[in-house]
């Protein structure tokens, strides 16, 4: 059997993969986002397709029923609703990690069929601030460039994006680029230390939300300069006179930045024609966040740096189909393709091709405001597709509160238990990746195929198929009777033809005759697609914006005043790492993706972690408004004083107490509804346990104790845990957390200093290993996750260290060879002096590559050794 095309269905580079059942996935050296690259994440996808925890049957409450049963209750259920209180008393949140085909019929049944525009999706919490951004700039939600450009610029300015990590592939062509061309410069700005500072030639520490200071002192700086492209403002660009005056009265150093950082940047900036400017979640998702963006729009409009080779503003998507949701309009303040509800001509036409019995006139509920909708019992029916915003939406517990308060709630998911998935009434459970056909649209705008090559397993049924089956059933059988998703694809690019009608960017027009064939076979394809037209590329780079006039506008955007971080308080600033995608039900399936950071921590200042009182492995309680959750310290001088960061993945599948959403306030930007989640004032305290403990076993463990966090092994699970009140028998504790009742037991007690290890054996074969102590358990954590399964002695696997012919690889830094950093270090103390030498002596870094900036980091460490803190 021949491997199967398709497209990874992680993060927005969009990357090609080669697939075949049973094979790990291999990188598409045909596709143009990745030309055979993938990362760590990508190159583990075959180690989270087994069917284990999936959801493979409808559920109603506690017992599984019949797809009949299940999709005449959501339809029925749906129906009531609207009959009794109207449209807008029901709610879709939808997901950027639905394929097109899916989005564009969801979308058509809430706003031409149901009548109402509350369909919402998590790109709110993602993209929103840049598609307001680009409205107000450009007249439409426009990507200019293309991934091309980021290896043609002379200077790529990261702002607010962690690259290396969230889209490692676009970062390994920027690395690539940079070796190549040495002169090549890169800028990081991001109030953290972050692995994509280790490729930058200047990291900038801004404040938190200091960006629009910092552009718009750019933009007063390009105009002191005579920098300003007078021709091209001239012809294309509206509000350059405005805009100006507004940033030369502003404050630079409000950016939190020096002056000798200030002009470090202007000129760099400033001094080169070929830059490209990168953006992602520190610019999006700010009270500010619209205007962050405007703001580096305006420089790139007053330069004319924009659409042409190696220039321009680029905002980097989150999921695997942000962008393609953009374009089927499943925000809740869109219509189809590009155009506006609001715009009464827009909405006729779509209603006409839809040949529906109503429409939508106003937009919808944005994400917050539609669950505090649902708080306030306005929504009486809900339907969560492919997202999980019981963890990821901010002030998460009261988010589980007013869905809990909905009385009728369906989730579409792979998974049979998520957060989101136990509030549910009714649970449909969707083919997964690997099994659905369709299209995504990736950051530079080009649309793959996403072909299945694994059967779905039975009982579960594609996203856009459920879709349509509850439309038929609320009694629009012809709107939604489709052949097949290819005959969804023909009739979403019939409708963009209206793209051009109403001169929009969108346009796709050119595919609306595509045969089931050649869709089946569709290359990568750029949009846009117009009938007769040249196909992709650049937009703007002489005009052609998609204001009335034809002109861009340039913004007079002002730097926000927000109420200064109380100094007994802390920032949390919150993102991601580096082998978890979002909310883990599928890598946190994967060991190796587990073993990089397997517990939620919280980064706090070595000053600050002083002050606090608190150490390296403590726990801390981290408290705000919303809520409580504690993690474990990892001291840092990556990030600020008076600053913290803690990652967005855990969920209470995995953790008792480490999720970060109950904590984070639901601030939004008023531009453009995105909640600030990098911005929420908390304060910390040790948390004083009375034991920790670290435990391995061969079963999957709950996370039952006050602090608890569970990742997967080879072999089981590891878990960590704290407790209040010291256990009075050891044994049954090992057990209760462990999970495992039988064999036998040997152990090692110590009442005086507080510590305790249990060893469980089975006919020899060790099953589960439990350390605990009074301070945090210091034992080797690789070294015992690797004990389970052998048959060494139990007084050794007690000892919890290795001996010395069985060296401790330490915490994992290569995921894909299992590389740990003893291992590293061991080598770097051996002669190994780069990246590629660590590669030759270890593996690290030889496969996916998605460590190498880690390994950058610590060959600088070990070579300029830092006096002990
Ligand atoms: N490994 C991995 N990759 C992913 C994902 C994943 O879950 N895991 N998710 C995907 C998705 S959906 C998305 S949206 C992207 C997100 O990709 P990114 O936006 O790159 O990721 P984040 O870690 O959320 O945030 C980026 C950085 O913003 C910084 N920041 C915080 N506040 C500010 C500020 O005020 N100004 C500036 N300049 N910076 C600030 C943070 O310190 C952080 O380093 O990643 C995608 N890729
Ligand atoms: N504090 C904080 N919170 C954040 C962020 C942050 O930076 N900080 N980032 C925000 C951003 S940018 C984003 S994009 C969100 C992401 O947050 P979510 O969208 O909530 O996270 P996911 O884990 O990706 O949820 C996808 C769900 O869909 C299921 N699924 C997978 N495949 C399919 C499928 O084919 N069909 C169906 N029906 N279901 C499927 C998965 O099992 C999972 O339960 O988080 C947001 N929340
Ligand atoms: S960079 Fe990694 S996660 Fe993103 S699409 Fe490529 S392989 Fe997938
Ligand atoms: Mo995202």
């Amino acid at each position: 059997m021949t491997c199967t095309k398709t497209t990874c269905p992680y993060c927005g580079v969009g990357c090609g993969v080669l697939a075949k059942a049973g094979e790990p996935v291999k990188g598409d050296v045909d596709h143009p986002a990745n030309f055979g690259r993938l990362c760590s994440k990508g190159s583990a996808l075959g180690e989270t397709l087994d069917h284990e925890g999936r959801l493979l049957a409808p559920q109603i409450g506690d017992r599984s029923a019949s797809w009949d049963e299940a999709l005449d209750l959501v339809a029925d259920k749906f129906r009531a609703a609207v009959d009794e209180h109207g449209p807008d008393s029901v709610a879709f949140y939808v997901s950027g990690q639905l394929l097109t085909e899916d989005y564009y019929v969801a979308n058509k049944l809430m706003k031409g069929y149901i009548g109402s525009a509350n369909i919402d999706t998590n790109s709110r919490l993602c993209m929103a601030s840049s598609v307001a951004g680009h409205k107000r700039a450009f007249g439409s939600d426009t990507v200019p460039g293309t991934y091309e450009d980021l290896e043609q610029a002379d200077l790529l300015v990261l702002v607010g994006s962690n690259l290396a990590w969230c889209h490692p592939v676009l970062f390994q062509r920027v690395a690539a680029a940079k070796a190549a061309r040495p002169e090549m410069r890169v800028i990081n700005i991001d109030p953290r230390v972050t692995s994509s500072s280790d490729l930058a030639d200047l990291h900038l520490a801004i404040k938190g939300d200091g960006d629009t200071a910092l552009f718009n002192g750019l933009l007063a700086e390009i105009a002191a300069r005579g920098a300003v492209n007078t021709d091209y403002v001239e012809a294309h660009v509206n509000g350059f006179d405005v805009a100006v005056a507004n940033a030369q009265a502003g404050d630079a150093s409000a950016s939190g930045l020096t002056d000798a950082e200030l002009n470090e940047f202007y000129d760099m900036w400033i001094g080169t024609e070929k830059v490209v400017t990168i953006y992602s979640q520190g610019v999006n998702q700010s009270e500010g966040g619209a205007d962050k963006v405007n703001a580096i729009l305006n420089c790139h409009l007053a330069t004319g740096r924009i659409g042409r080779e190696g220039m321009g503003p680029f905002s980097v998507t989150g999921q695997p189909n942000a962008m393609g949701g953009r374009e089927v309009g499943g925000l809740a303040n869109m219509l189809a393709c590009h155009l506006d509800i609001e715009n009464a001509d827009h909405r006729d036409a779509v209603q006409s091709a839809w040949n529906s019995p109503t429409m939508c006139s106003t937009a919808g509920l944005k994400a917050v405001d539609l669950f505090d909708a649902c708080a306030r019992g306005d929504i009486k029916a809900l339907w969560v597709m492919s997202t999980n915003p019981a963890v990821s939406m901010p002030h998460a517990d009261g988010v589980v509160n007013a869905i809990k308060n909905v009385p009728f709630v369906a989730v579409s998911d792979i998974m049979a238990r998520t957060d989101t998935g136990d509030l549910a009434d009714v649970l449909l459970p969707a083919a997964g990746w690997g099994e659905k056909s369709g299209t995504v649209t990736n950051s530079e705008r080009r649309m793959s195929r996403q072909r299945p090559f694994l059967p779905a397993p039975e009982g579960t049924m594609a996203d856009w198929k459920i879709i349509c089956e509850v439309g038929k059933r609320m009694g629009w059988s012809d709107a939604f009777d489709y052949a097949g998703e290819a005959d969804v694809f023909r009739e979403y690019a019939a409708l963009s033809a209206l793209g051009t009608t109403f001169n929009r960017d969108f346009d796709i027009s050119g595919l609306k005759d595509i045969s089931d064939e050649d869709y089946d076979a569709m290359a990568p394809v750029q949009w846009p697609m117009k009938p007769n037209a040249e196909t992709g590329g650049r937009f703007f780079a002489d005009g052609g914006f998609y204001h009335a006039d034809g002109k861009a506008k340039m913004l007079a955007v002002s730097a926000p005043e927000f109420a200064a971080t109380p100094d007994d308080m802390f920032r949390l600033n919150t993102g991601r790492i580096r082998d978890q995608w979002h909310t883990m039900s599928r890598t946190g399936k994967s060991a190796r993706l587990s073993q990089h950071l397997a517990e939620p921590y919280v980064e706090i200042h070595p000053e600050d972690a002083l002050a606090l009182g608190v150490h390296a492995a403590d726990l801390v309680r981290l408290t705000s408004d919303q809520g409580t959750s504690i993690m474990r310290v990892l001291v840092s001088k990556k990030v600020q004083r008076g600053s913290v960061f803690a990652p967005m993945h855990w969920t209470g599948q995995l953790t008792s107490s480490g999720r970060v959403n109950p904590l984070v306030a639901p601030n939004t930007d008023p531009v453009s509804g995105q909640p600030a989640l990098k911005a929420t004032n908390v304060s910390i305290e040790r948390f004083n346990a009375g034991w920790y403990g670290f435990a391995v076993s061969t079963k999957q463990m709950e996370p039952t104790r006050p602090y608890a966090a569970i990742a997967r092994t080879n072999t089981g699970s590891q878990a960590e845990i704290a407790g209040y009140k010291i256990p009075t028998d050891w044994e049954a504790e090992a057990r209760s957390v462990t999970g495992i009742t039988g064999g036998d037991v040997s152990m090692m007690n110590d009442p005086a200093s507080g510590t305790a290890r249990v060893a469980i054996t089975e006919n020899g074969v060790i099953t589960a290993l439990f350390y605990a102590a009074s301070t945090p358990v210091a034992v080797a954590r690789q070294h015992i996750v690797g004990l389970v399964g052998t048959d060494i002695s139990a007084g050794i696997a007690l000892a919890g260290r290795a001996s010395a012919d069985m060296p401790d690889p330490g915490a994992t830094v290569c995921s894909c060879l299992n590389v740990g950093v003893n291992t590293l270090r061991t080598a770097i103390a051996d002669g190994a002096n780069s990246v590629d030498k660590l590669g030759e002596c270890t593996g690290a870094g030889t496969n996916c590559g998605s460590c190498k900036p880690e390994l950058a980091a610590l060959l600088a460490e070990l070579k300029t050794p830092v006096a002990a803190e």
